[in-house]
């Protein structure tokens, strides 16, 4: 199997407007192999279309789609749907409970690609799409609480467009381009790709795809342990960006954890220096943040070399 970022792309389209959109990749399964999680995602399906509790995907443009939702019990709730804003009437319907079986051969491909994404982030949501006909997904940007890696297997050609969310966090032409998806393959959405573009997706006949949610181990560390981390002036960890100096409340445009070194520690607070990101993530000035928004351990993420998927820190000096 092959991991290729997006500007190593092909795609007539992308060539075009030589887009290189930052977290973008796409990974491609031998063909035995794609042929066979799709007869597994089919299979499925068959199944499901009786038994499953079902949802329209509304946000289509021909009404073809349907969706089967498995968002996993364990995530802790009040950090996705509130400090993650995630709740919505949307997935109110969604299910409940561990993957399905379906999509174990594609975990463990998607697995064998990219080893990063199982040391650092846990599949938390299944999101299985099934379209009857041609259809087109809408352009949107995903919620923060739908996951900080998306990775999305197509039993059909598609056509992924990605474009800027206008916001201009990121430069707009870093954000866009259009790329073909070859059936039983995968694209991945993370960091600036994921956060500050819309992404679109459009296709010519039925199609089924696998929606993987992967959220980042350390966020879901957060409040897991029963007191907070003891810090000593100069360690790194992961933190959330609060609002304000010496407040819980989560910046509304910083919603991740982000590496950051301590600068002081007094009582339930500790100065903290955030690394700097090219792409995302706050500026590098002192902010004072309370413990609990201190990450109590860390996979060490933004510190691994092959974990390409997420957004590159800078260290401070
Ligand atoms: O089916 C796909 O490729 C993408 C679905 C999507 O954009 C979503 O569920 O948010």
């Amino acid at each position: 199997m092959a991991k290729r970022p997006a500007s190593e792309m092909a795609a007539p389209s992308e060539k075009r407007s030589r887009a290189v959109v930052a977290g973008l990749h796409f990974v491609e399964l031998p063909g035995a192999e794609g042929v066979a999680i799709a007869d597994d995602v089919r299979a499925f399906l068959a199944v499901a279309r009786t038994e499953h509790l079902v949802e329209l995907f509304t946000g289509t443009s021909s009404q073809r789609t349907i969706m089967y939702q498995f968002r996993d019990d364990d995530l802790p709730r009040a950090l996705l749907d509130c400090e993650q804003c995630s709740a919505d009437a949307s997935t109110d319907l969604g299910g409940r409970g561990p993957p399905p079986a379906c999509v174990d051969r594609l975990l463990a491909g998607l697995y064998a690609a990219l080893p990063e994404l199982k040391r650092h982030y846990r599949v938390g949501w299944v999101q299985i799409n099934d379209s009857s006909g041609p259809d087109a997904i809408r352009a949107h940007v995903d919620r923060p609480g739908w996951g900080d890696v998306i990775c999305a297997f197509t039993t059909a050609d598609c056509a992924l467009v990605l474009k800027s969310d206008g916001l201009g966090r990121v430069c707009a032409a870093n954000r866009a381009g259009t790329f073909e998806v070859p059936a039983n393959s995968l694209y991945v959405l993370s960091g600036a790709s994921r956060t500050s573009a819309t992404h679109a997706v459009a296709f010519k006949g039925p199609r089924a795809s696998v929606v993987l949610r992967f959220y980042l181990r350390d966020l879901l560390s957060l409040g897991v342990a029963r007191s907070p981390p003891r810090l000593v002036k100069g360690d790194i960890v992961t933190a959330r960006y609060p609002m304000n100096q010496g407040e819980a409340k989560i910046h509304p445009d910083y919603r991740s954890v982000y590496p950051a070194r301590v600068e002081d520690v007094n009582g339930d607070k500790a100065t903290l220096v955030f690394f700097a990101s090219a792409v995302e993530g706050p500026a590098a000035a002192p902010v004072i943040t309370p413990l609990a928004l201190v990450c109590a351990w860390s996979t060490g993420w933004h510190l691994d070399d092959h974990a390409v998927l997420g957004v590159r820190y800078r260290v401070p000096r």
